[in-house]
């Protein structure tokens, strides 16, 4: 007696595709789109997925979670301090206090987590799906954004001529770290200026990142290490409590956007 349900090849590929299409159909108009699945793009995309907004995740890499499965140094401890602690407590993530203040969680616990917390909220995923550009409206308000898959980028010249499609979305938020290359397509065309981000300074840098969390631009909200990089902040190194407060700041004002339109 066989120990699975009776399948074939061509059921499972028809399975495949079918679940690709829905997904692909339902968020190609989204009400947000985050740019990149690090730990500030995640907490962002799952906070409006709880109010209710269709909101998708682009994600280049084949898996979630950015910076955050690894604590720095390739050592998998991950710090986080007060009062960003909370937001684990809410995710039901473990942690210890090491001071008073500062608190250390696994990556792999605390990232997995995160993960399953968008997806349970309902927020779209797109990985292995590369930003490319922008999708510009009136006024250079940013209204979605252009991805192909992430390989096309490295396929031999000859073959390398695949057109990239386009999501449309009322907002965008740009949450690829450090790179900001959100932000970076607009200063290309010389919409934005960027001072790039500053030397380590935890104590000043996660408050400012948290504080500047929000519009850069129309259309275009700023989470995470981008905020640093787009206004010129200190970085802050491997600690995570401000990019899950910045992902909550961004998916705020992203929320009073959509509500006033
Ligand atoms: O770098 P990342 O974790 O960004 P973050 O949410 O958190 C930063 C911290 O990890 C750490 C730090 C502070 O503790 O300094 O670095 O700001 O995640 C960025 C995500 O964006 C994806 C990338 O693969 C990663 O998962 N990403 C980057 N470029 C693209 C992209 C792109 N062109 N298209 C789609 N995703």
């Amino acid at each position: 007696m066989a120990i699975f349900a009776k399948s074939s090849e061509k059921a499972v590929t028809r399975a495949i595709i079918a679940g690709f299409t829905k997904d692909m159909e339902r968020f190609a108009d989204s009400e947000v789109i985050v740019v990149g699945g690090g730990p500030s793009g995640l907490v962002a995309a799952r906070d409006l997925a709880l109010k209710g907004v269709k909101v998708l995740v682009i994600e280049r890499n084949n898996y979630l979670g950015g910076g955050f499965w690894v604590g720095g140094y390739l050592m998998n401890t991950i710090t986080i301090r007060a009062p960003a602690h909370k937001m684990l407590d809410e995710l039901d993530i473990k942690y210890e206090q090491f001071e008073k203040g500062l608190y250390v969680t696994p990556g792999p616990l605390a990232c997995s987590k995160l993960i399953a917390a968008a997806c349970e909220a309902g927020a779209g995923i797109l990985n292995m799906t590369a930003f490319d550009d922008v999708v510009l409206r009136e006024k250079s308000r940013v209204g979605g954004v252009v991805v192909n898959w992430t390989p096309v980028a490295n396929l031999p010249k000859p073959i390398s001529c695949v057109d990239p499609i386009a999501f449309e979305s009322k907002l965008v938020i740009d949450a690829t770290g450090h790179d900001a290359l959100v932000v970076k397509k607009l200063e290309e065309r010389g919409l934005i200026k960027t001072p790039g981000f500053g030397a380590m300074w935890i104590e000043k840098s996660e408050d400012a990142v948290v504080e500047r969390s929000g519009l850069a631009h129309p259309g275009l909200i700023v989470v995470g290490m981008a905020v640093s990089t787009t206004f010129g902040l200190p970085r802050m190194g491997p600690t995570f409590g401000s990019m899950l407060l910045s992902g909550r700041r961004g998916a705020e004002v992203a929320y009073k956007l959509l509500k006033k339109r």
